[in-house]
């Protein structure tokens, strides 16, 4: 047996910040290819500002050990990419049968899900949500408000990760800005 010790990490909800600091990693636009619909939206984005920073994850690592259970706070920047709202890159977990929960802290967010044989759902996050994401479902986060969106998450060490089914594939559902309003619109890619 592996013990780990007893500890508590501070979090400051507006910015996602840890205290003490622990491991940090950022997306920008350009560890996204492909991630958003409008190309051409992409490239000008590029071209008038560089690679932009979409959001940052603070995560509390632990052994990988079955049982222990990481979290971490991401904040996702307010802005858009042409007009879909920026957003995750989105995973299933490697082992599908292990859930998680979400926790929104501040700003204003959705949580957009998928099963593999095309199930969707979405589901909205402000301070005070607690999300469920069941076992078997993908699951992105999304910004739609004007101020950074932040949330905590905790997950299993034994679920891993696979982002290599939705670089691929990604949603079925898009959330974009229409008429004013974030709108949940079908992926074109699908139909
Ligand atoms: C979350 C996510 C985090 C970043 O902790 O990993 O919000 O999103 P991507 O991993 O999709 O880039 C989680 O779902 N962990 O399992
Ligand atoms: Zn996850």
């Amino acid at each position: 047996m592996n013990l780990t010790q007893p500890f508590v990490t501070e979090i400051d909800f507006a910015s996602g910040q840890l205290s003490p600091a622990r491991h940090v990693y950022q997306r920008r636009l350009s560890d996204m290819p492909g991630y958003y619909a409008d190309a051409d939206a992409v490239e000008r984005t590029f071209a008038n500002e560089g690679d932009r920073l979409i959001y940052e994850v603070q995560s509390v690592v632990l052994p990988a050990d079955e049982g222990q259970l990481p979290h971490c706070t991401t904040r996702i920047l307010p802005g858009r990419i042409g007009a879909e709202y920026h957003m995750t890159k989105g995973h299933f977990h490697a082992r599908r049968e292990q859930g998680e929960v979400y926790f929104g802290l501040s700003g204003q967010g959705m949580l957009l899900l998928q099963t593999a044989d095309g199930k969707t759902s979405v589901q909205p996050i402000k301070a005070g949500t607690a999300a469920y994401v069941p076992p078997y479902w993908a699951h992105r986060t999304v910004n739609i408000g004007a101020e950074d969106f932040v949330f905590f998450c905790v997950w299993t060490a034994e679920a891993g990760h696979d982002y290599a089914t939705i670089e691929r594939d990604g949603f079925r559902k898009l959330i974009v800005l229409r008429d004013g309003q974030p709108t949940i619109i079908d992926n074109p890619k699908f139909i």
